[in-house]
């Protein structure tokens, strides 16, 4: 497997632990950035009440303008700190104020051959996250070294999690906080298991992210067969994020060419074997540094209640059994139409 990180410490770190800590932006990166994201605004289709990724919005001229603007200022970042690698989405993450907010505990996407290559985000607050006067305002929960435990290629659908029976258990002992100020980046495996709460401060958190491939590897969207034996795999391109976005990808990859069916069954971890797994590692570097916040309140459940990923309402959505998927995968009866 080839190298990510320039330096040698730092990509063994990764290997072992799925992620590590670095100084990113400075102040007047910060503020520029922060200034940038708000020159345009949320986008149009934000309901600005739960976390709003921009890959969700559905007005692709937006996401195409906001790339355009973020690239020049993130991409020369790469060259210091990665080992050729390319950004193929530069986007921002806002977690508005409010109980609906949380994201639950799920691995990325696949996006390339993990048999061959590891893609990756870097994850940089825009703002100061952890506990701030006592609210956690959104910052990122990480189970160190998740991303070795299971070999299985993790397809678009929403509600497919490797370890699924353990999300309970890692909202509430798993999951460790890691602190970052604004412009530290937390860099992450897309195996790795994470999930944020709700931003429980007055503020909203924002976040520009950077989703990264390794520039010899071909990006490819990966749909799971019924049967979960195998994925059928598409090559994509920098262009799919700006285009594309999860309502269309509902029923197919629209523009994209299949390329080839991937055979990997779906492996399964009772939650004893999940927290085994999670006790042989260890807390992971950051822990060193006392830059972890394991005594955090978590709450029940991710979410508060049930509500939808399009508009935010909850209408219609009142008795749906609220699982420990937390909210990605809900559409309330007007948007599903
Ligand atoms: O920004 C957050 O709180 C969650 C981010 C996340 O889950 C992701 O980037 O995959």
């Amino acid at each position: 497997m080839r190298r990510t990180f320039l330096d040698p410490q730092l990509d063994a770190d990764f290997e072992e632990y799925g992620f590590v800590v670095v100084p990113f932006l400075d102040a007047e990166q910060v503020a520029k950035l922060t200034e940038l994201y708000w020159e345009d605004g949320p986008a149009p289709d934000d309901p600005r009440t739960t976390i709003f990724f921009d890959f969700q919005s559905e007005v692709a001229e937006f996401k195409q303008k906001r790339v355009e603007k973020l690239r020049p200022l993130l991409d020369p970042l790469l060259d210091d700190l990665l080992d050729d690698h390319h950004c193929f989405f530069p986007n921002y993450i806002m977690k508005w104020p409010g109980d609906r907010s949380g994201f639950a505990a799920h691995q990325d996407t696949a996006l390339v051959d993990e048999s061959r290559f590891k893609s990756l985000t870097i994850w940089c607050p825009l703002t100061d996250t952890g506990l701030i006067d006592g609210h956690d305002n959104g910052m990122l929960y990480v189970v160190p070294g998740s991303h070795r435990f299971a070999d299985w290629v993790r397809a678009h659908e929403p509600g497919d999690f490797a370890f699924h029976g353990s999300e309970q258990d890692i909202v509430e002992r798993h999951g460790v906080g890691v602190v970052a100020g604004a412009g530290e980046a937390i860099v992450f495996d897309h195996r790795l298991v994470h999930f944020s709460l709700p931003n429980d401060s007055t503020e909203p958190r924002l976040v520009v992210a950077m989703g990264i491939r390794p520039g010899d590897a071909q990006l490819t969207h990966y749909r799971r067969h019924a049967d979960d034996k195998a994925f059928d795999a598409y090559a994509i391109d920098d262009e799919y994020f700006t285009t594309l976005n999860p309502f269309l990808l509902r029923e197919g990859v629209p523009g994209y060419e299949k390329i080839a069916t991937v055979p990997s069954t779906r492996p399964t971890f009772t939650p004893a074997e999940f927290s085994a797994l999670c006790e042989a590692v260890g807390p992971g570097p950051v822990s060193a540094q006392g830059r972890y916040v394991s005594d955090a309140h978590r709450p029940d459940h991710i979410n508060a209640d049930p509500f939808c990923l399009r508009c935010g309402s909850n209408e219609g959505l009142e008795d749906v059994e609220h699982g420990e998927h937390g909210n990605v995968q809900y559409l309330c009866a007007a948007c599903a139409a």
